[in-house]
């Protein structure tokens, strides 16, 4: 319905589980009574809607402002939008929420895995990549991630992505007791 809608934007840094937590709160939140969620998926984002940018800060700002965008556009009309970039600057996460606020309600998840463990786990090989220095502006090893302060909900790494999908949607009480 009008003025229901939500934004949930899942910060943190790459190999976090930022996506796989996503997807699990979609799942969880179809299965309830919320029936119009997108999920907005970081490859998918990557590859149409930013398709052509880079990581470089203004590249990094204009990803995360049309995620912004798409993700109001979809609040405004009722509708619940998950997103998952690494979103690593405080400015653009609180423009996103400015956005987002004047239309609907905007929650900002961080998933709070260290650096170190995102780069024991190393799933895609990309740390190792970035220190050998094959990839350039990586956030953690070579760009900045501000830790956000402002965070509604925070996830430990211990947390498994369904515990951290209930931890989420549990913050969202958007699943309102059935009357
Ligand atoms: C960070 C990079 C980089 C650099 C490629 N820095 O773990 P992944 O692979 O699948 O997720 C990362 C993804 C980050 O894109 P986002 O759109 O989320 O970033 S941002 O919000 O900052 O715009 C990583 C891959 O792209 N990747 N190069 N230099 N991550």
């Amino acid at each position: 319905r009008k003025g229901d809608g939500l934004v949930v934007l899942l910060t943190g840094l790459s190999g976090s589980g930022k996506s796989t937590i996503a997807k699990e709160l979609a799942q969880l939140l179809r299965r309830s009574t919320v029936q119009h969620v997108t999920l907005l998926d970081g490859d998918e984002v990557r590859a149409m809607l930013s398709k052509g940018l880079g990581f470089t800060r203004e590249d990094r700002l204009l990803n995360v402002q049309r995620i912004g965008w798409v993700a109001a556009l979809i609040a405004e009309h009722g509708g619940v939008a998950i997103a998952a970039p690494i979103a690593p600057y405080a400015e653009m996460r609180a423009e996103m929420r400015e956005r987002v606020e004047k239309v609907g309600r905007f929650v900002l998840v961080h998933v709070a895995t260290p650096l170190e463990v995102c780069e024991a786990r190393d799933r895609k090989g990309l740390y190792a990549k970035a220190r050998a220095g094959e990839i350039a502006n990586f956030t953690g090893i070579s760009d900045p991630y501000d830790e956000p302060t402002d965070a509604d909900v925070v996830i430990t790494e211990d947390q498994s992505p369904h515990d951290a999908a209930l931890t989420i949607l549990a913050a969202l009480s958007v699943v309102a007791p059935l009357p």
